[in-house]
């Protein structure tokens, strides 16, 4: 099937409504259809630049609005980060991904996370980072630095978006997003569930994500992780089908992307994690810190990826078409 970028919100409705089976099995077969059955991404992150962050996006314990007890740390060394790469690609990470708690980075600032691209990308990593709003220029800076991919998310749909965040729009976010593209990068863009949305804003977030003008290369899928001093700490927690759910649709929505179980793997057993796979999720976050929060030990996920007969996936450089085509015929 071709990849639609025309979907509409009824169709996406539908979707999420399909009995919960047919939804998977769905999901599975288009996820065969355009990926490496069994085949999982690995990413780290390392947080770059923590808390004191002017924005009040109601999830985030590094908000400077909110008291979560997190200690600021200013933005790292520059060889700090470096020996934080190496050790990431020797556990078998492929993918480096640096977050900075930022609003937008100040040139100062962006100047010292260029020469870290630079770094990360000499060790033979696929270069990550999410510094909050970023304008063309520094977008083009970004990509010359050598930057394969960007983080910016849209959290959740439009309409509820301003239940959560007042500091930026919902139009900024996707100006980054456009600027980002226009740099010649891969984007990397999806939202959080859990956070007492209702269902259709879980339809509205993936309608928007799979009706820009391309589909973003991953799509992480984050589970708040409900932090105590947050405004969103006491939340009730989704029915973990319902997050399955949303993976599924956004695997059917966006065929070829790489969609991230990302954020809340901490809460979910094996069985659960096994599920959002056979969901069409192939990427997540390997380490046992994401940002500011845990992360599964690394022991129980190189466990995981065992019993489930997983294997992670080559770094893009290692992965031409043709050694795609060879492996999925
Ligand atoms: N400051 C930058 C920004 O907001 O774009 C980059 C870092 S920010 C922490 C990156 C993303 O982490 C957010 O967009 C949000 O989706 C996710 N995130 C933050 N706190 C979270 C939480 N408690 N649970 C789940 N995801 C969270
Ligand atoms: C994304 O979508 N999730 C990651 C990454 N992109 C930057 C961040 C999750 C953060 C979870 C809360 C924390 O650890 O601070
Ligand atoms: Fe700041 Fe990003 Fe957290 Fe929002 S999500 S408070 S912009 S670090």
């Amino acid at each position: 099937m071709d990849v639609r970028n025309d979907w509409t919100v009824a169709e996406v409705e539908g979707l999420f409504a399909l009995p919960f089976m047919d939804l998977i099995f769905r999901a599975q077969q288009v996820h065969r259809q355009h990926h490496l059955p069994n085949t999982v991404q690995i990413s780290t992150l390392l947080s770059i630049k923590t808390g004191a962050c002017p924005e009040d996006c109601a999830y985030c314990p590094q908000s400077v609005r909110y008291d979560t007890g997190l200690e600021a740390e200013e933005l790292m060394e520059l060889e700090a980060v470096a020996s934080r790469a190496r050790a990431a690609k020797d556990a078998g990470a492929t993918r480096f991904c640096m977050g900075a708690a930022y609003r937008s980075p100040k040139p100062k600032d962006l100047r010292k996370v260029l020469a870290m691209i630079r770094e990360v990308k000499a060790l033979g990593l696929e270069t990550c980072a999410t510094l909050g709003m970023v304008s063309g220029a520094q977008a083009q800076e970004l990509k010359a630095a050598g930057l394969d991919y960007y983080n910016h998310n849209l959290d959740t749909s439009a309409g509820y978006y301003e239940k959560i965040i007042s500091t930026r729009t919902y139009q900024d976010r996707l100006d980054t997003l456009q600027a980002v593209r226009d740099a010649g990068m891969n984007v990397c863009c999806g939202g959080i569930v859990g956070m007492g949305e209702a269902p259709e804003d879980r339809a509205g977030l993936l309608h928007t994500l799979a009706t820009l003008p391309s589909h973003p290369e991953s799509v992480p899928i984050n589970q708040l992780v409900r932090v105590p001093g947050t405004p969103l700490a006491e939340t009730t927690a989704l029915d973990p089908f319902d997050f399955v759910r949303t993976v599924a649709v956004a695997r059917i929505l966006m065929p070829r992307s790489h969609v991230r179980l990302s954020a809340g793997r901490g809460e979910m057993n094996d069985e659960l994690q096994a599920l959002c796979f056979l969901a069409g999720a192939n990427s997540i976050f390997y380490g046992e810190k994401l940002l500011t929060t845990g992360n599964p030990d690394t022991a129980d996920d190189r466990r995981l990826f065992e019993r489930l007969q997983i294997v992670a996936e080559p770094a893009a450089q290692t992965t031409h078409p043709e050694y795609r085509t060879a492996m999925m015929a």
